[in-house]
């Protein structure tokens, strides 16, 4: 995916990498993790004839998104901040069945040796006072050009279906009332991320029970 940076403010210091070889990385760290991901997949499925994965979504955040948290967060425009504050530039959100192939995911992912764990935010075991759920992970991984070994950030979400379902309408309502929207929408809301997490814990022990019974 091209950054197309026209129209935007953006310093590049003389020393930095250009935006071309900053997007040619973040990319490069997404297609790696891609193939890890269908490969642990693969074999989740071999060996335990289940897949964890429903599906996976991939992007590199647009350059006006990756200015505004810059300016949020009060940093200058410049390719040196964005690299080093902004730690989501590259995203993929892995979205499966059962709040336990969450952990699962995330124990098979942090265990590769060449992904370093810089963060983890469970919000799943501390859902954010708007009633989001959500397990997120900063890491950290090598990309091999022909001159040098880059190591590159990319932010991975991982959550129920459910979960996500509740995160995309509640993210469309925020968008639409720029952040305010009203305390009765707010806590219908809360209300309904609760019976989300009652949903996944209910399939979950069916799932469970069914499992006990075909061993
Ligand atoms: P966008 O446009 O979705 O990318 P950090 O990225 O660590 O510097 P933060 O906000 O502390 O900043 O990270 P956190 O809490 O891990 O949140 C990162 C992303 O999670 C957000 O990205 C959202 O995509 C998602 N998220 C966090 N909280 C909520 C929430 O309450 N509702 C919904 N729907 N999504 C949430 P961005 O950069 O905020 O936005």
């Amino acid at each position: 995916m091209e950054l197309d940076l026209s129209g935007y403010d953006i310093k590049i210091s003389d020393d930095m990498n250009t935006w071309e070889e900053v997007n040619l990385l973040y990319n490069a760290a997404l297609k790696q993790i891609q193939t890890k991901i269908e490969i642990l997949n693969d074999e989740f499925q071999e060996v335990h004839r289940y897949n964890p994965i429903e599906h996976v979504k991939y992007r590199v955040k647009g350059p006006e998104s990756i200015v505004k948290k810059l300016k949020r967060n009060g940093y200058e425009s410049t390719i040196e901040n964005m690299v080093r504050y902004v730690n989501d530039i590259a995203g993929i959100r892995i979205i499966c069945s059962f709040t336990s192939d969450i952990y699962r995911i995330a124990e098979m992912i942090s265990g590769q040796k060449d992904i370093q764990v810089l963060t983890i935010k469970d919000y799943i075991m501390n859902p954010k006072p708007s009633g989001y759920r959500s397990y997120h992970m900063i890491v950290s991984l090598p990309v091999y050009l022909s001159d040098k070994i880059v190591n590159v950030k990319v932010e991975i979400q991982i959550r129920t279906v459910a979960m996500d379902f509740w995160a995309s309408l509640e993210h469309k309502i925020q968008y639409k009332f720029e952040g305010k929207a009203p305390a009765h929408i707010n806590s219908e809301l809360h209300e309904c991320a609760t019976m989300v997490a009652n949903l996944d814990a209910r399939m979950l022990s069916l799932n469970e029970e069914i499992l006990a019974i075909e061993k």
